[in-house]
Parts: structure tokens; C-alpha cells; sequence
């Protein structure tokens, strides 16, 4: 028996209970970066900023069995975050807009949701956080696990970051002066998201017209490439020399006009079926 009370009745195969939330964890991180790249890649704004995504340690589902008196067979039942997602957004709005797009999708079945933001906890912790069942496939068959997806602002994040490690330091003997500082950098952190949200329309703005002249471009040497490849290539790289011409005029709709000749002249290659 280990201290504070957690009976073994069996040798625990600690690589078979984690290897489904491994591949919980993949796959959730594979769908979100997903979510991220086709946003960027049809020019829009994406909700989501960056995901990140851990297994639980042993040494931490141990103690949060010990402290919420979780028996070992109940640990699928009972713990909620031993698959963790965490998703980072910029700005306070698109928690909500993530939430929604989690809602609506038929491979993630919300179990619970938390809203912290609205509920700021008494530490200062804000978040918005869903409890998922989750459904791996593994060579033992169908497993239905849980996973928790904590979505954030960035500012939210950095706090949490910042405030865990003390928690951690001090357990639960936090000096009451590192409290308070820690409350009033939480209150910032609620200004700060404020002014943000109030800025938000021009920097989407900004950030979308920057991704869809990167769109653009990426089109633009994906056309000149392949063209190299089948077409007279003295030509090609005239085509080139024409592309920095325009790029460095920095106008968008001079590289889009040029962007649409080159797919007109893909397509003219194409028809003649090389
Ligand atoms: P980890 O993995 O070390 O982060 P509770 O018993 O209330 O603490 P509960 O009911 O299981 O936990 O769920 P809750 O409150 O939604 O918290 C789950 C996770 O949210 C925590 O995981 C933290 O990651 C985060 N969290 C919650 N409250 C705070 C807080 O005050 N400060 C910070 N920094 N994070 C918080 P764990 O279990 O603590 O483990």
C-alpha cells in the first residue's frame, strides 16, 4: 500500500492503461492543428492560435488519486485530464467561437464544460475548460476515454503558467503577499484581454490580410515550380524575374492579377495533359 492509501491489487501495466490516451492526445492535436491550417490556408483568421497537448504523468495521476481518493479501476470513470489539450487563443472571443466548433463536431462528445471566465475561480484561474468522451481505436477494440480541453487566452495562459509553479513551490502554504501579487496580476490579465478585445477587429484585419498575401505567394511559386518542371524554362524563369518585379511593388492586386494569369497557364499545360 502506498501512503495516504491507494491498495494495488495487481501489477499496474502503466504502458497499456496510458497508450490510449497517448493516441487520444495525437489525434486531438492532429484535428485542432487541422482547424489552424485551414483557416491560414484559405486566408481567414483562425480562433485558434497554437495547441498543446500532454499525458498526464504517473506521478501526478498518483497523487490526484491519493488526494481525490480514486480507487485504480475507477480511474477511467473518475479522472478526467489524464488526456490534456490546451488550446491558446488571442483573444477572449474566439474561446467562444472554439467552444462552438467543438459543439458542433460528431467525433468529440462534450461530457462537461466549465467556464472559469465567467466563473473566475477564487485563486484568479480563468479558462474554459470541456470534458470530452472520447473514442479510440485500438488494436484491444473500441476504448471511450476522457480528455479534458483547456481553452485560453494567451494572457490567461501565461498567468496559469506563472501561478502553477508557485502552487507548486509552496503547496499548500502559499505566503499571503505572493497571493495578493498573484491576484492582481490576474485582475490584469482581465484588463489586458479587455483592451485587446477592443482592438480585435483591425488586428484580424492586419493578420488576415498578411496570411492571404502569403497565400498568394505560396500559390504563385507552387504554379513557377511546377511549370518548371514542364514547361521551357528559359520562360519560367522569366516568369520568375516578373514575380519579384510585382512583389516588390507590394501590391496585392498586381500579385493576384499575376497569380491568376499563372493558373490560367497551369491550366493551358494541364489541358495538354503533361
Ligand atoms: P495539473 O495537470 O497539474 O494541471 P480541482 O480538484 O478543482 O483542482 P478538478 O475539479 O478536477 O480540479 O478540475 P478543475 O478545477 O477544472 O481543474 C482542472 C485543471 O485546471 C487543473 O489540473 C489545472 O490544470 C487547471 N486549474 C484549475 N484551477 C487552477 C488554478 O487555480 N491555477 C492553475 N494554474 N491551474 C488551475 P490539475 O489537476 O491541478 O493538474
Amino acid at each position: 500500500e502506498l501512503a495516504g492509501g491507494i491498495l494495488f491489487m495487481e501489477i499496474q501495466l502503466w504502458k497499456e492503461i496510458l497508450s490510449p490516451y497517448e493516441q487520444a492526445v495525437d489525434e486531438l492535436l492532429l484535428k485542432f492543428k487541422h482547424i489552424i491550417k485551414d483557416y491560414r490556408s484559405q486566408g481567414m483568421y483562425s480562433p485558434i492560435e497554437n495547441v498543446t497537448g500532454r499525458v498526464k504523468r504517473i506521478s501526478s495521476i498518483l497523487d490526484k488519486m491519493q488526494k481525490k481518493h480514486i480507487p485504480m479501476d475507477h480511474i477511467v470513470e473518475e479522472m478526467d485530464d489524464i488526456a490534456g489539450i490546451r488550446i491558446m487563443c488571442q483573444f477572449e472571443e474566439d474561446i467562444y467561437k472554439v467552444v462552438e466548433i467543438i459543439r458542433n463536431r460528431k467525433d468529440m462528445s462534450i461530457r462537461e464544460e466549465k467556464d472559469y471566465i465567467t466563473n473566475v475561480k477564487a485563486s484568479g484561474y480563468r479558462s474554459y475548460h470541456i470534458i470530452l468522451n472520447y473514442d479510440v481505436y485500438t488494436i484491444k477494440g473500441l476504448q471511450t476515454i476522457q480528455a479534458e480541453i483547456q481553452i485560453r487566452t494567451m494572457a490567461m495562459d501565461f498567468w496559469a503558467t506563472i501561478e502553477h509553479s508557485l502552487q507548486y513551490k509552496y503547496r499548500h502554504n502559499m505566503p499571503e503577499h505572493i497571493r495578493e501579487k498573484l491576484l492582481n496580476a490576474a485582475n490584469a490579465t482581465v484588463a489586458l484581454d479587455k483592451e485587446m478585445s477592443s482592438v480585435r477587429g483591425e488586428i484580424m484585419d492586419a493578420q488576415n490580410s498578411f496570411n492571404y498575401k502569403a497565400s498568394v505567394v505560396a500559390d504563385i511559386l507552387t504554379n513557377i515550380q511546377n511549370l518548371y518542371y514542364v514547361g521551357n524554362q528559359r520562360e519560367v524563369v522569366k516568369i520568375q524575374n516578373e514575380f519579384y518585379d510585382i512583389y516588390q511593388k507590394d501590391d496585392l492586386e498586381k500579385l493576384e492579377d499575376f497569380s491568376k494569369q499563372l493558373d490560367i497557364i497551369a491550366e493551358g499545360y494541364k489541358a495538354q495533359g503533361l
